[in-house]
């Protein structure tokens, strides 16, 4: 069976020719490409039938792991009873129904969600909340958006806008006008081999007061950061930095978003990253680990004031409030499976897995120090960095060669970012499992060396 999948697809290589992958080498991939053909809780099982183990959930996104049966039978039985219905002006249950759930999982009075199809509509979606709600409580001067230097914020104008990755940025032009950065809080000299929270750099997020001395609080609707950065390579937060930064934003009356599309649903042991750090921000962005990566789907959680001004800002009851939306927002299909994911983390107990793994996961990582190349350590929940240093003049490339001998020599699913391996497995890991993932990052690192 597998390999009949494998002969159409390689046995036809203009098969591969049209389908232009995404941030990915297609050239290289073309050559030699990686295949998955199914997945099952901790494994993909590659197109020649190996069992490949997913030390990343996916992207960052299958929390819950692979095939998860509530998910999958929530899925075909909604596709079934209600493929599709719009939002706009009409719904059906589950939107209020998942949007409800969302209210009591994130802290405080994170009581709205908006729904979005992704992490970068979730993205542009909370910034546009944030300019239209300091317009409608008469801080319609307030355009500038804050973001932080080596930030992911997904591909939108508005997220490549606020972010600080520069390949995701040089190509595509000026952006969006009237937005600055912070800067980044990476400091191998200071912090390398942290673990957890690095102990230097709170002081990082008073360059936010310099940003308001040069612009002036009055220009300024909002900063984003990813409360961990993620993307980048694994950048857990210094101690006491996001605490700073929650009280320079609320001093000057500027929002505060955490981008959470991967802390977010227990990645840190914690339904969020504002839970786990109690820093309560006043919109967080999600997507992937709300649906375990099964339906594509994303949220806004707004807290209540931002809601309630924005919809409140209308005289009349018949005018649409927010000129925004996705024909695709609080898909019937998403909500159910969102629902379901939900449902299995609490069923199982998933995030306070995590939380109980953690430590596990940290010792384990940390022992692969002192391996050839090997720079820096990052751990925080479950979420681990190896940096490795580059090879002379070619940045980024032994990571690639490890991420290829992994998946081809000792399969293993690994993300790379520059020279960095990333890992974020699913919740439903075992500590063997732990112990094996760490076993064959080794193996791969000696053999790039
Ligand atoms: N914000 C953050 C913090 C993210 O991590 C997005 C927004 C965008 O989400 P979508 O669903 O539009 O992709 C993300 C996504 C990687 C990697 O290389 C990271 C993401 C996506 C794909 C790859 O680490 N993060
Ligand atoms: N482009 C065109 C021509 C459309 O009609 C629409 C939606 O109706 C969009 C883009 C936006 O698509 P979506 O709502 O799926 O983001």
């Amino acid at each position: 069976m597998l390999t009949e999948e494998l002969s159409r697809t390689v046995a036809a290589p203009n098969n591969l020719e049209a389908f232009w992958m995404p941030f990915t080498a297609n050239r290289h991939f073309k050559l030699e490409p990686r295949l998955i053909a199914r997945a099952k809780d901790m494994h993909y099982t590659s197109i020649d039938g190996r069992q490949i183990l997913d030390a990343t959930a996916g992207l960052w996104c299958c929390n819950a792991g692979h095939g998860r049966p509530r998910i999958v039978e929530a899925v075909q039985q909604q596709v079934a009873d209600l493929d599709f219905a719009p939002n706009f002006q009409f719904s059906h249950p589950k939107a209020f129904e998942l949007a409800s759930r969302l209210a009591t999982l994130f802290p405080g009075d994170l009581d709205h969600a908006f729904f979005t199809n992704s992490g970068s509509e979730a993205v542009d979606t909370a910034l546009k909340i944030a300019l239209a709600y300091q317009r409608a409580r008469g801080q319609g001067t307030r355009t500038r958006l804050i973001g932080r230097e080596r930030g992911y914020h997904g591909v939108g104008f508005g997220g490549i806008s606020v972010g600080g990755m520069v390949k995701n940025r040089m190509w595509f032009g000026s952006l969006l006008a009237g937005v600055d950065h912070l800067p980044h809080t990476l400091d191998l000299e200071r912090n390398a081999f942290s673990r957890g929270q690095p102990a230097h750099g709170a002081e990082l997020a008073d360059e936010l007061e310099r940003l308001v001395a040069l612009h002036d609080a009055s220009t300024i609707a909002a900063v984003i950061v990813e409360p961990v950065a993620g993307s980048i390579g694994v950048y857990p937060p210094p101690v006491g930095y996001l605490e700073r930064l929650r009280a320079i934003t609320e001093k000057h009356g500027i929002l505060l978003i955490f981008d959470e599309v991967i802390t977010g649903y227990g990645r840190l042991g914690k339904g969020s990253a504002a839970e786990y750090f109690g820093v309560q921000p006043d919109l967080v962005t999600t997507a992937k680990g709300l649906t375990s990566g099964v339906i594509p789907m994303g949220a806004v959680m707004a807290r209540k004031h931002i809601h309630d001004t924005i919809v409140g800002s209308s005289a009349d009851e018949r005018t649409i409030e927010l000129f925004h939306g996705y024909t695709y927002s609080a898909h019937p299909v998403a909500c159910a499976a969102g629902l379901a994911t939900l449902e299995t983390y609490r069923e199982e107990g998933l995030f306070e897995r995590a939380a109980e793994l953690a430590p596990h996961w940290e010792a384990a990582l940390h022992s692969l120090k002192g391996l050839p190349n090997v720079i820096d350590i990052r751990n925080i929940g479950l979420m681990g960095a190896v940096e490795l240093s580059a090879r002379p003049g070619k940045p980024g490339a032994r990571a690639y060669d490890a991420m290829c001998k992994g998946f081809f020599d000792h399969d293993i699913m690994i993300r790379i970012t520059g020279d960095t391996l990333a890992m974020s497995p699913p919740l439903i890991v075992t500590k063997d499992q732990i112990d094996e993932i760490v076993e064959r990052v080794g193996k791969v690192i000696r053999a790039v060396a």
